[in-house]
C-alpha cells in the first residue's frame, strides 16, 4: 500500500470540498438569479438574506470568533486570507483545505436550499472561526458585542470601490443588474446597491471603531505596506508570529499569489454565480484604477456630493497612492 504524504492528502481533500461544493452551485441551476434587493431597517439586502436576518441576528458567537466586516469589494477576501494564514502560523498547506467560503463564512449569505447558508457552515465549525460580513454596524448580531469579539473592519477609497462593485455585479449572476456605468454610479451615490451606502458604511464603523474595539484598516494601505498591516492584524489578535512567518504570509496574499490560488480566486464558484469570462473576481487589485472609468463630469458630480456625504467625517481615505 502506497501511503500518501501528509500534503498530498490535504490536497485531494481540498480539492474533494472544492468539487463538492462547486457541483452543489451547479445544481442549483435556476434557483440562483439576479434576487431582487428588499430593505431591512431601511438598507437594501438580497431578498434571501432580507428574508431570514432574524435568524442573522440569532446567531450567537464564540468570543474567540473573529468577525471581518467590509463594504463589498473593500477587500474581504484579502483580510480573510491574512487572517487564516496567521491563525495558522503561515501554513500554505492548511489554508489549502478548501475554497475560502468554506474556510471562512460568509455569515448573512442565504440562497434556496440545497446550497448551503453562511449560518450552515459556521453552526458546523468549531471556534475561532473568521467571519466574513458586509453588513453595516447597525445590523451586526448583537452577540458579537457582548461578547467583546476581534472586528477587523477593511475600508476602500470611495472611487475604487464603486469601480469594483460595478465589475462585480457584471459577473455576479445573483445580484442585481448592475446598469450602465453613469447609472451605476447614481446608485452608488443614493445608497441603492446591495448592502446600502457605503458612506454611511464607512462611517458607521468609524465612529464606533474605538468604543468597540474595532481594527480599522485601509485597502490602501494594505498595498503601500502590507507588511507593516500584516503585523498590526496579528497584533490586534494577540498572536505572535516570526518575520520569516510574515514575510511569507505577505508573498501568499499578494494579489498576484492570490489571483492565482484556486481557493481563493473563486474559480470555484461555477458560471451560473460568478461568470469570470465578464470580469475576473481577482481584477486588478490596484489602487487608483477609478482614473480609467470616470469621465470629468462624472468626477465633478462624484466628488461634490462626496464632500457634502462625508463632510465632518474625517476619515483618512486616499485614492491614488
Ligand atoms: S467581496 O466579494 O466583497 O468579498 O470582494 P472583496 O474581496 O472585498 O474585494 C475584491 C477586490 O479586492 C481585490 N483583491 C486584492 N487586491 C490586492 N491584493 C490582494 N491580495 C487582493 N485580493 C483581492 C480584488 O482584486 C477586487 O478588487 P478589484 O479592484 O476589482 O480588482
Amino acid at each position: 500500500m502506497t501511503v500518501l504524504a501528509k500534503e498530498e492528502v490535504s490536497s485531494r481533500i481540498a480539492m474533494e470540498k472544492t468539487l463538492k461544493y462547486s457541483q452543489t452551485v451547479e445544481k442549483a441551476g435556476n434557483l440562483l438569479f439576479r434576487f431582487p434587493l428588499k430593505k431591512v431597517r431601511g438598507i437594501p439586502l438580497r431578498e434571501p438574506i432580507a428574508q431570514n436576518i432574524e435568524s442573522v441576528w440569532a446567531f450567537c458567537p464564540d468570543p474567540t470568533d473573529i468577525l471581518i466586516a467590509t463594504y463589498p469589494k473593500a477587500g474581504t477576501t484579502w483580510a480573510q486570507e491574512i487572517v487564516d494564514l496567521l491563525l495558522h502560523n503561515g501554513d500554505k498547506e492548511a489554508c489549502k483545505r478548501g475554497p475560502i467560503v468554506l474556510r471562512s463564512p460568509f455569515l448573512e449569505i442565504f440562497y434556496p436550499p440545497p446550497m448551503l447558508s453562511g449560518l450552515d457552515l459556521l453552526y458546523q465549525m468549531s471556534p475561532p472561526r473568521i467571519i466574513k460580513t458586509h453588513l453595516a454596524i447597525q445590523l451586526i448580531p448583537e452577540g458579537f458585542w457582548e461578547k467583546k469579539c476581534k472586528v477587523i473592519y477593511v475600508a476602500r477609497n470611495a472611487k475604487d470601490n464603486l469601480v469594483s462593485y460595478y465589475h462585480f455585479d457584471r459577473m455576479t449572476l445573483t445580484q442585481p443588474e448592475p446598469g450602465s456605468w453613469e447609472n451605476y454610479i447614481q446608485k452608488f451615490m443614493n445608497g441603492d446597491l446591495g448592502w446600502g451606502s457605503w458612506y454611511d458604511h464607512v462611517k458607521g464603523y468609524w465612529k464606533e471603531r474605538e468604543k468597540r474595539n474595532i481594527l480599522y484598516l485601509f485597502y490602501e494601505d494594505l498595498k503601500e505596506n502590507p507588511q507593516r498591516e500584516v503585523e498590526r492584524i496579528m497584533q490586534y489578535l494577540d498572536l505572535s508570529v516570526s518575520d520569516e512567518v510574515i514575510a511569507r504570509i505577505v508573498e501568499l496574499t499578494s494579489f498576484e499569489v492570490m489571483k492565482e490560488n484556486p481557493m481563493t480566486n473563486y474559480s470555484f464558484n461555477p458560471k451560473n454565480m460568478f461568470d469570470q469570462s465578464i470580469s475576473a473576481f481577482m481584477r486588478k487589485g490596484e489602487v487608483g484604477d477609478w482614473v480609467n472609468h470616470f469621465s470629468a463630469s462624472q468626477l465633478k458630480i462624484f466628488d461634490e456630493n462626496y464632500e457634502q456625504q462625508m463632510e465632518m467625517a474625517n476619515i483618512p481615505f486616499r485614492s491614488n497612492l
